[in-house]
């Protein structure tokens, strides 16, 4: 049997609001406020919790290190660790909210995955996102291409690759772009990659206000690397007018699951006809829900966050929408998730609500959270670590949470050195709990 696991990132302890993402409409409304790093990762928890009793299998991704003290010494500040925050503090504090943040914690940005049922040599293959876009964001291939090997190690069914080159024509977000439509999760299937940009090619449609992160030139990559069977590769254009609504990665506009695809009508240039032949490389079974701007409009989708909802297929054989608590709160989108769980011509029948309102508002909803898996019985069983989510686990991590996270977060608190030790310390304990071994610097000396 196959099954879809869905590893979400654990909230890092420096979680804070730095307004560090321009073009993600969320992060540049919120710059400035304290964050809350308990509650959030609390509700991280409590999601992952909820899909565990649900009967789903639920992983877990650790975050990294933050602030990140050897791009700050690569960067020139030189002294003790106490000195270099400070003096960054004083002479560059964006810079050292950048080596701070705990972007980490939206894993659908860590890596693309392709799984064996798609691969030519029938394992599952990892690329780690280069992120290139953001600052804040590129410097955390290293240690989450370290995290995925100190899990899915077994090279008999897991295959990593290296992050792509650093370039601007090659920026490469994960599995955000990255969308999965299959018959069923262990059925081979159609991997759609969306890209915003064509770098090589001045002519082509481009957005003008926010900046595109991923380039087709990327996508085509990393699909060239996963070993996909080409006719089963399908990529496609962001709208340059959702990028410049805010809709900085696709998965704010479309979300798919199995057979069943959840998007906005102004998502991709050449919409229809890019359903239509990924309906026919699915026999004629794709199910499309296609919400019209006329009843949520592009705005909407992004305040709302309705398509980085999650959907899951129950262990029943229905669909739930995992959505966010924003977009029960907005009437249009609580009223055409209403009629499209009421709709019988697809398999959504349930949708439940979370309070993710910290990460939420960084830009981070319920799909931004978690990097899917699909995973046969013996590729599970091959994981190493103690990564999979029981009781006993989410006990654990509730009560680490508990023990090292502090409830308030501002700018200037990423310069206290007793930050840095609370989270060295607590990540030390992280990687024995998780039995992931020494994946983060202060480690490895
Ligand atoms: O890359 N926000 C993240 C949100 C990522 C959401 N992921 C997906 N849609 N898959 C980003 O823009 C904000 C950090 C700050 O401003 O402090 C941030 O990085």
């Amino acid at each position: 049997m196959t099954r879809e696991v869905n590893f979400d990132g654990l909230v890092g302890q420096t979680h804070n609001y730095a307004g560090l993402s321009y073009g993600n409409v969320a992060s540049l409304n919120n710059s400035g406020e304290a964050a809350n790093p308990r509650k959030a990762a609390l509700q991280g928890l409590a999601k992952m919790k909820a899909m565990m009793d649900s009967g789903l299998t639920q992983g877990v991704l650790p975050p990294h290190e933050r602030p990140h003290l050897p791009t700050l010494r690569a960067m020139g500040f030189t002294g003790s660790d106490a000195e270099i925050l400070k003096a960054a503090y004083a002479q560059d504090p964006v810079l050292l909210a950048a080596c701070s943040s705990a972007s980490c914690m939206w894993v659908a940005n860590a890596a693309t995955v392709s799984p064996s049922a798609d691969t030519w040599d029938k394992r599952v293959h990892f690329t780690p996102a280069n992120l290139h876009a953001k600052l804040h964001r590129c410097i955390e291939a290293e240690v989450t291409g370290r995290v995925l090997g100190a899990i899915f190690t077994d090279p008999g069914h897991f295959v990593h690759h290296p992050v792509l080159p650093r370039a601007g024509a090659l920026g490469d977000e994960g599995a955000a772009n990255h969308t999965r439509l299959a018959l069923a999760h262990g059925a081979a299937g159609v991997e759609v990659f969306t890209y915003g940009h064509v770098a090589f090619d001045r002519s082509a449609p481009a957005p003008s206000k926010f900046p595109a992160r991923q380039s087709a030139e990327a996508s085509r990559l990393i699909a060239r690397a996963h070993g996909l069977d080409p006719e089963y590769a399908v990529f496609v254009q962001q709208t340059p007018r959702a990028i410049d609504a805010g809709v900085f990665h696709n998965d704010v506009i479309a979300v798919g699951n199995e057979r069943v695809l959840l998007i906005h009508e102004h998502a991709w240039l050449d919409q229809a006809e890019h359903l239509a032949h990924i309906d026919r490389l699915l026999e004629g079974q794709l199910c499309v829900v296609e919400i019209p701007e006329a009843s949520v409009s592009i705005a909407d989708a992004v305040t709302s966050y309705l398509f980085n909802s999650q959907i899951v297929t129950r262990p029943d054989g229905g669909m739930t929408l995992v959505a966010a608590m924003e977009s029960r709160d907005n009437a249009a989108v609580s009223a055409a998730i209403d009629a499209f769980v009421a709709d019988e011509s697809n398999p959504i029948d349930e949708v439940r609500y979370f309070d993710l309102t910290q990460s939420m508002r960084n830009g981070g909803g319920p799909a931004c959270l978690r990097l899917r898996v699909a995973l046969t019985d013996a590729e599970l069983a091959a994981l190493s670590g103690r990564c999979v989510l029981d009781d006993a686990l989410h006990a654990e991590l509730v009560a680490w949470v508990q023990r090292h996270y502090r409830d308030s977060v501002a700018a200037a608190d990423l310069a206290d050195p007793q930050l840095l030790t609370e989270v060295r310390t607590a990540l030390d304990e992280l990687t024995q709990i998780l039995e992931i071994g020494a994946v983060y610097d202060f480690q490895r000396g």
